[in-house]
């Protein structure tokens, strides 16, 4: 037994991960594949690797050290259960079983639970930052029992990305499936950032009539000042592409379907169960669906839209709005994100910290950013914050930019320009902000047709009106 830390599946994810973690000082490195084709390509490609291959479990068991750690890179689904099913076979209790692929949090609570009767540790592990960031760095998300992080810190710390103040970004965010709950919630706040972006790109380039070349350039520009991320950087880059077979701006002759893998809708769906709205997330996945029916897209193409072209009068103020907007939104979108998380962590009873997960997503992850920093100022600040965007720095931005951002929607709908993720946006920032809401008549509706009650704003209890009596209030017994 050499090894002190082993990989179970060695395709993309799993090789890079196992080089990344080879290549760090103390490591030795178990590998395993179910076929042997993949174990023996990477210690032929990687022979300065400390590798230890095993071509069965038991030999993978027994070449490492013990507590035996094993972090799993399989396809998500079947393929996980089955290589769990066999580790429990050759491990012993206070062995760590580490699941690394992208696992619907649901799944690794029940896996998690099932692994504990055997006295093994089981931890989910979200891991965020692709092929690129598993080789050189991804953020990494654990969940599973406290007591496996004195041995799975240290090695996941090795190999995680490093944060600009040189913390490494990674922690132990909550038990059983709080790592693949967040590392959820962070691939919808991807979606969102996305969507914004893009709707962004869309609003300048049809109001000022920029090429995407001009419109990188902007970009580029932004990713000086507060929008500074990862997701602004790279759209830079491929707005500035150019198409080698037609000479046009590859964004021209990309087809405009956005395809998605699922997170986001497991993102929203979730968010649907807790009761959070992250309107936000929601609308930027239901862009790519919508994106991607081009049946029913050519079918409503002869639908009018408003008479007159587009175009902004002062370009250069119109993309300072937009620059606004955009950040408002983005603001609104991980409030909203951040929502999700505290509800999760309530509904399954995490205690998770909010301020080190906004600093475990400042590198490796796709959303990483400076302003995440601001988050962890501003949970360090009040860490019971009931809404992120209330916080100092976030209202500030809100009330300097709310004018641009109201500027750009009533643009954007006069033009016919769908932006449903800076509409909706802005929405959810005047309703959580509202001194009353049409709930109120909601409510009543909801008492006429199903005597549902409702409480009032003057004193305490609960109360129906006789709709179809004589219309007086009775109290009621609560049924919201
Ligand atoms: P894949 O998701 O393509 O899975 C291929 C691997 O699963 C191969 O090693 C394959 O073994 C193994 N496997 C399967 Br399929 N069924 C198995 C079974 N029943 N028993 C044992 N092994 C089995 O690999 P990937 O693209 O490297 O992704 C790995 C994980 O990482 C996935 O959960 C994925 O969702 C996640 N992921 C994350 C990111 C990210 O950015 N965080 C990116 C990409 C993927 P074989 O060689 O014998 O067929």
């Amino acid at each position: 037994a050499v090894a002190n830390i082993g990989v179970v599946g060695l395709a993309v994810m799993g090789s890079n991960l196992a080089r990344n973690l080879a290549s760090r000082e103390g490591n030795t490195v178990a590998i395993y594949n179910r076929s042997r084709e993949k174990t023996d390509q990477l210690l032929a490609d990687h022979p300065e690797a400390q590798f230890v291959p095993a071509y069965s479990y038991e030999e993978f068991a027994a070449s490492l050290a013990k507590p035996r750690t094993a972090i799993i890179m399989v396809k998500a689904g079947a393929g996980t259960d089955a290589v769990i099913q066999a580790l429990t076979e050759v491990f012993e209790p206070g062995d760590i079983i580490v699941d690394g692929g992208n696992a619907l949090f649901t799944d690794t609570i029940r896996r998690e639970k099932a692994v504990r009767e055997t006295g093994i540790n089981f931890v989910g592990a979200g891991i965020s930052g692709g092929e690129e960031g598993a080789l050189t760095g991804p953020s990494i998300m654990p969940g599973g029992p406290e007591e496996s992080w004195v041995t799975l810190g240290p090695i996941l710390r090795s190999i995680a990305a490093v944060a600009p103040d040189g913390e490494p970004c990674v922690t132990h965010v909550g038990t059983d499936g709080a790592g693949h709950f967040v590392k959820m919630v962070h691939n919808g706040i991807e979606y969102a950032d996305m969507q914004l972006i893009a709707e962004a790109y869309d609003l300048i380039r049809r109001g000022t009539g920029k090429t995407p070349a001009e419109i990188a350039d902007i970009f580029a520009e932004w990713n000086t000042g507060e929008l500074e991320s990862y997701l602004i950087e790279i759209t830079a880059e491929v707005l500035r592409q150019v198409d080698a077979a037609t000479g046009r701006p590859l964004v021209d002759v990309i087809l405009d379907q956005a395809g998605a893998k699922g997170t986001g809708a497991w993102t929203v769906q979730t968010a649907l169960s807790l009761g959070v709205p992250v309107s936000g997330i929601a609308e930027a996945t239901f862009a790519r669906s919508l994106s991607s029916h081009p049946e029913q897209r050519e079918a409503a193409a002869s639908l009018p839209g408003p008479d007159e072209d587009f175009r902004v009068a002062d370009a250069d103020a119109f993309i300072e709005d937009v620059r606004q907007a955009l950040f408002a939104s983005k603001i609104v979108a991980y409030s909203q994100g951040f929502d999700e998380i505290r509800a999760g962590a309530a509904e399954y009873g995490w205690n998770i910290d909010l301020g080190a997960i906004s600093k475990i997503w400042r590198a490796g992850c796709i959303i990483r950013a400076q302003f995440l920093n601001r988050i962890a100022d501003a949970y360090a600040e009040t860490p019971d914050l009931p809404v992120l965007m209330t916080a100092p720095y976030f209202a500030e931005a809100l009330t300097s930019g709310q004018a641009a951002w109201r500027r750009v929607v009533v643009a954007a709908t006069q033009a016919g320009i769908p932006s449903p993720a800076f509409s909706s946006s802005l929405a959810y920032y005047d309703g959580i902000r509202a001194d009353r809401l049409p709930a109120a008549l909601v409510q009543g509706q909801r008492d006429f047709f199903g005597a549902h009650t409702y409480k009032r704003i003057d004193k305490p209890g609960t109360f129906h009106t006789l709709w179809s009596g004589d219309r007086t209030e009775i109290e009621a017994e609560d049924t919201h």
